[in-house]
């Protein structure tokens, strides 16, 4: 994987990568090399075995604010209107990578989480919000729809009516009030932040890493599904499981009486 970007950090501390969105005098707002950058990123991780846990987090005193709104004048100034969905579309590449790994991915949203940039949080396996979190879905305010996912996630985060409310009035929601709401696992005080982020990044590289994409695979499937249909795919899944490396150690870790140590095989 290439290491020199024009907006993203890139950092590999053993099993987990960190990627950093680094616009901070935009609040880290999306442009198009950004997201091409973030993009090819996360596809490259989802491929590299050696990355076991991915990190998403901003640079700065933001996670992010959306998309650059001074990329929108020059668009609606062209005279025919402008395919906002053809535009979307390299988002959905992003999302669509994001909930695909085959590996835990984590947002670490500290500042404000805006727009486009709150829904790549939300497109995340699990959110940690610093106290000084701010998430908006904002596109309300500028008169547009939630876009990158939000129209999805919201509503099987936190219910029906906290997504259209958070739509509809695009106020602001604190990193407590997102913990309360079940729009962020959890919420710490600034200064804890990196090291409670660090923690779990950590620990979810030591765990069963093929497991986890198993994992991945069940709970989203089951949320647009029977029941009949996700007992079947338990199944299906659970014979995998049992065929890796990592079970065949946490049983014999467990009947040894000592901790597993998973090779994510
Ligand atoms: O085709 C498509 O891609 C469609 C997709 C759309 C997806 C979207 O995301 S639409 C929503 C876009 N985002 C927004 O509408 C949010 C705009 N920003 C804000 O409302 C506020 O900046 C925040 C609430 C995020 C933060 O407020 P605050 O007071 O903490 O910071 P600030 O002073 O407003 O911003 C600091 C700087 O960042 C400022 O620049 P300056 O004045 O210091 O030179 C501000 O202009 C800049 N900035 C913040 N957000 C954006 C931005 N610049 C460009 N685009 C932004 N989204």
């Amino acid at each position: 994987m290439r290491s020199n970007f024009q907006h993203l950090l890139v950092e590999q501390d053993g099993a987990v990568l960190t990627i950093i969105m680094n616009r901070p005098e935009k609040l880290n707002a999306f442009n198009d090399v950004m997201l091409q950058e973030i993009t090819e990123v996360a596809e490259a991780a989802a491929r590299d075995d050696a990355i076991r846990c991915v990190v998403i987090t901003g640079a700065g005193r933001a996670f992010g604010s959306g998309q650059d709104l001074t990329s929108f004048a020059p668009r609606s100034n062209t005279g025919s209107p402008p395919r906002v969905s053809e535009h979307l579309t390299k988002y959905h590449r992003l999302v669509l990578a994001l909930r695909g790994m085959p590996k835990p991915v984590i947002a670490a949203v500290q500042g404000v989480a805006a727009g486009i940039s709150c829904n790549i949080a939300l497109a995340c396996d699990l959110r940690i919000a610093a106290d000084n979190a701010r998430f908006i879905e904002a596109f309300a305010r500028i008169g547009l729809v939630p876009d990158g996912g939000g129209g999805f996630f919201l509503p099987r985060l936190v219910g029906m009516g906290k997504a259209l409310e958070m739509s509809m009035l695009a106020d602001e929601v604190s990193g407590y009030e997102a913990e309360r709401i079940g729009l962020v696992n959890k919420c710490v005080p600034l200064a804890e932040f990196e090291a409670t982020t660090k923690a779990l990044a950590q620990r979810l590289a030591r765990g069963p890493t093929r497991t986890y994409a198993l994992i991945k695979q069940l709970i989203y499937t089951s949320v647009d599904s029977n029941l009949e249909t996700t007992l079947e795919l338990e199944g299906e899944l659970q014979d995998q499981a049992f065929e890796t490396a990592d079970h065949r150690e946490g049983v014999t870790a467990f009947l040894e009486k000592r901790s597993a140590q998973f090779s994510g095989k």
